[in-house]
């Protein structure tokens, strides 16, 4: 009976309205319009911390609007048109409440909308109105000032810096979410078997600041908490399904004993709502990472948020992983002795229906990995999307050390590593070049459009 929904078009509809065709405006990212012509065109607009959804607006041409201006946030909004000098306003809306906004007869072209509270334009509640075609050159007779016939997009050049801008500023700025995954999971010891209690929820998790989706989550976090344990620990794992359909728990890359495999009548009876499911097996596993996951209607349940990051953490804390150095003339590369880690973190890439997401967030809520100059950085990176994610560091060479949980015998250096559904890569960096860097999908529609980047973005930050 569950199906992911979104609310409206919020939450990774915006994302998604900027891939491909559909950010011209064309089918999908203007709202509702009417071309009845005795009336005027009504066109939804949901406002939320900081967005207007959809952030690019049609219209048409020649017919009063009447904006049905919802906002879905937390704090009080408008909704503001700046049409060839004068502006079309809403009065503050509370949260909750639903303002219309009437704007007279737009000639073709693209306006301005933001929100007039003080502050929020920059924070990214802004978003452009265009009437007519969004034909590049519509563009012509609006208020856009530059940049016109812009493949692709109705912005002018300027409102496009200006929306790059405001998602870089509010990533840099600490626009992350007060919801987080990946937080360590302590055990309750039963004599010595470590008891871990996971608990699956459906929950509304915030994937960007003020946009909510229907997701399904342990703990109520996603990516759900971390495991750690240690080769020969005894572990328990008790799953509790709060869920409204069933579900079941897979140790991805585990060797486990066949009962504790969790598939669907393969090997187990699915978790039925309401049920609680006890998993117990002894770690046989090196040092690395590997992933619990749901194997039951996975697509919709992993997609949705249903996964999390066992690391089997290696003996006395040290991790096995040698540095290469790297003669700069040749490239040849030389394997050093193992390297004291610094910072160590956990990066799940997703995608499906909370969107393009680096550890259940999108740019800018996802949050940058921060080192100090000379740091050795490891990450362990796990792909539990459907979809390849090629990701990539900006101004480094990362160490390819492990796969799967398995020290590679020969690291290798690469900038842009492929990570297949299922795949999980350990890479070391050594910090060395101050500055944020880049680090992302390559995919370019999982990261960035007309409107800036969005998705799977985040930053290797060396101070
Ligand atoms: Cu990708």
């Amino acid at each position: 009976m569950r199906s992911i929904r979104r609310w409206g078009t919020l939450g990774v509809a915006s994302a998604i309205a900027l891939i491909g065709a559909s950010c011209t405006g064309g089918a999908t990212g203007g709202g509702t319009t009417e071309q009845a012509a005795a009336g005027p065109a009504t066109v939804e607009v949901m406002l939320s911390e900081f967005a207007i959804d959809p952030s690019a607006i049609t219209v048409p041409v020649g017919q009063p609007i009447e904006f049905s201006v919802m906002n879905m946030g937390q704090a009080p909004h408008t909704f503001a048109v700046d049409v060839a000098g004068t502006t079309y306003e809403t009065e503050l809306i509370d949260p909750g409440t639903t303002v219309v906004l009437k704007v007279p007869a737009l000639d073709a072209g693209t306006y301005p909308a933001y929100c007039t509270v003080s502050g929020h334009k920059d924070l990214g509640m802004l978003a452009t109105v265009t009437a007519g075609t969004s034909d590049p050159g519509a563009g012509a007779t609006g208020s856009s000032s530059a940049g016109q016939g812009t493949a692709g997009t109705s912005m002018s050049a300027a409102m496009m810096a200006s929306m790059h801008k405001a998602g870089v500023d509010a990533f840099l700025a600490g626009n992350q979410t007060p919801t987080q995954g990946n937080q360590l999971l302590a055990p309750t010891m039963d004599g010595t078997t470590k008891v871990f209690a996971l608990t699956a929820s459906s929950v509304k998790w915030e994937v960007s600041k003020g946009q909510f989706v229907d997701a399904m989550a342990f703990n109520g976090q996603i990516p759900g908490p971390q495991i750690d344990v240690a080769y020969g620990d005894h572990i328990r794992i008790v799953v509790e399904n709060q869920l409204d359909q069933p579900t079941v728990l897979h140790f991805h890359g585990m060797t486990v004993p066949n009962a504790q495999d969790g598939v669907p009548f393969i090997t187990q009876d699915p978790i039925m709502p309401g049920q609680v499911w006890t998993y117990e097996f002894t770690v046989k596993d090196p040092p690395g990472m590997y992933v619990y996951h749901s194997h039951f209607n996975s697509t919709e349940q992993v997609g949705a948020g249903l996964y999390g990051a066992l690391i089997v953490q290696p003996e006395g804390g040290n991790w096995p992983y040698p540095a290469l150095s790297v003669d700069g003339h040749t490239g040849a590369t030389t394997v050093g002795a193992p390297v004291i880690v610094d910072d160590e973190s956990t990066l799940f890439l997703g995608d499906g229906p909370l969107g393009y997401v680096l550890n259940g967030k999108s740019f800018p809520a996802t949050t940058p990995i921060v080192a100090k100059r000379g740091d050795w950085v490891l990450i362990h990176m796990a792909n539990d999307g459907s979809m390849l994610h090629p990701m990539h560091l900006h101004g480094y060479h990362f160490e390819v050390v492990a796969q799967d949980g398995f020290p590679l015998e020969q690291p290798y250096m690469a900038d842009t590593l492929v990570i297949a559904p299922g795949q999980r890569f350990d890479v070391l960096i050594h910090a060395i070049y101050p500055g944020a860097w880049a680090f992302h999908c390559h995919i370019l529609p999982h990261v960035e459009g007309p409107q800036g980047m969005y998705g799977m973005v985040t930053a290797l930050v060396v101070q």
